[in-house]
């Protein structure tokens, strides 16, 4: 059996508003909007990972807060999880992205999120009021 791809993502939020970044690669991706974040390593917890990865791809440092829904799925081998997550030290910058984007409530449909995060930011426009 070929093991699940674990891919972990955060919903960083600042002043009331979310934080998105504009991926550069691959090809079919690039310009595409996620959730920041990335493969969990082997032996490295989902927590961990996600924490490394908000420092490589953001040079931020986060506290994580909440699971946002379960196992959403991103294709036959992979999954995402995704947290809430908010600001300890920094401010994020764009090491591996294209450009990031704070997004209030009211803007979080304005940018063209991969089809893999979209569920999620259902979820959290659910959670945050217009
Ligand atoms: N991915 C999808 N949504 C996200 C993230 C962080 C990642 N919010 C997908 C893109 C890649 C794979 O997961 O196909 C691994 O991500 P990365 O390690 O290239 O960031
Ligand atoms: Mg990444």
């Amino acid at each position: 059996m070929r093991a699940v791809i674990v891919v972990v993502g955060a919903a960083i939020i600042s002043g009331g508003r979310l934080l998105t970044a504009q991926r550069a690669e691959p090809p079919h991706m690039a310009g595409g909007w996620e959730l920041p974040g990335g493969k969990v390593d082997p032996g490295e917890s989902d927590e961990d990972a996600l924490v490394r990865e908000c420092e490589e791809e953001l040079a931020v440092k986060v506290r994580l807060e909440r699971r946002v829904g379960g196992d959403w799925r991103l294709s036959d081998s992979a999954l995402l999880r995704v947290w809430t997550a908010r600001l300890v030290e920094g401010e994020p910058r764009a090491l591996e992205h294209l450009a990031l984007r704070w997004l209030t409530p009211a803007e979080l449909y304005e940018v063209d999120w991969l089809p893999g995060d979209r569920p999620v930011i259902d979820v959290l426009a659910a959670d945050a009021p217009a």
